[in-house]
């Protein structure tokens, strides 16, 4: 039988090019997201069936519901990427809307939470499993007006690092993959749909694809059982840091 592998934020960017390429490298996927058109689409890209998780990861009674709806046959998850997420917004601290801030806390740190609270057991039970949480560049330096979603990705360092101190017993690995500029649908969510803006943020170099975090992770998930890539900082040649970026 073939592993199993649960990617939140399935429907987009990171996430879809991290389920499909780790179907092609031979896993079952278990995809989630709230876009249900986009898993219909994910389904229709995977040549293989895959089993489609509809719920946003704020909503704890969601996650919790489509999780204990997992048939038996899709329990023995090995492999769980926590991917969902986005920055909303990026302004001054003093400017700052309370809705985007509560958005990117929720998502990208409850949210990771509440997936990881209700797969853990399955890989306890199994004494076995990976755990990658999808962090940033952005949780390792703090940028200007990055302040809340750059918080949120330092947490995810934080509960990166706590998770494989607590799992460690359990025979779990937990590694963090930390992303320069990717080009997605990032920066639009960010900018609320101003694509222009969007897609300034990469101009003047070569961006990530989200097709190389992709083959990262795949290659991490297939490392031998004794061999853990806890943390793993990927950049775009063009970036050195979170702010240094060479243009052309
Ligand atoms: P995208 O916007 O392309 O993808 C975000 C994914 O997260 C979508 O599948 C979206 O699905 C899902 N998502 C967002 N909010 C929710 C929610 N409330 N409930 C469930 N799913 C949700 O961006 P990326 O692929 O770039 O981002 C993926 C991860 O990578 C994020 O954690 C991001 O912080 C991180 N990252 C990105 C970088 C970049 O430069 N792009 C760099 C470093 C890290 P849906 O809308 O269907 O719910
Ligand atoms: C995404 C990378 O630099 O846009 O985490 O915050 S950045």
């Amino acid at each position: 039988m073939n592993k199993i592998a649960l990617v939140t934020g399935a429907t987009s960017g990171i996430g879809w090019a991290t389920a499909v390429s780790l179907a092609k490298a031979g896993y079952r996927i278990i995809a989630t997201g709230r876009r249900a058109e986009r898993l219909t689409a994910l389904q229709q890209e995977i040549d293989q069936p895959i089993l489609p998780l509809q719920f946003d990861v704020r909503d704890k009674q969601a996650v919790k519901k489509a999780i204990a709806s997992i048939p038996a046959e899709w329990q023995q998850i090995a492999v769980l990427v926590n991917n969902a997420g986005n920055a909303h917004g990026l302004s001054p601290i003093q400017d700052g809307d309370e809705l985007d801030w509560e958005m990117m806390i929720d998502i990208n740190v409850k949210g990771l939470l509440y997936v990881s609270k209700e797969i853990i057991p399955f890989m306890i039970k199994q004494q076995a499993g990976h755990i990658i949480n999808i962090g940033s560049v952005a949780g390792k330096e703090v940028y200007l007006n990055g302040n809340v979603y750059c918080a949120s990705k330092f947490a995810v360092d934080a509960l990166s690092q706590g998770m494989r101190l607590d799992l460690n017993k359990e025979g779990i690995k937990v590694s963090e993959v930390n992303p320069g500029l990717v080009q997605t649908e990032f920066s639009e969510v960010r900018f609320k749909g101003d694509t222009e803006r969007a897609e300034n943020v990469y101009k003047g170099f070569q961006p990530l694809v989200a097709q190389d975090i992709a083959d990262l992770i795949v290659f991490m998930v297939t490392r031998p059982p004794h061999v853990n890539l806890a943390e793993i900082l990927i950049l775009p040649t063009a970036q050195a840091s979170a702010t240094l970026v060479k243009k052309a």
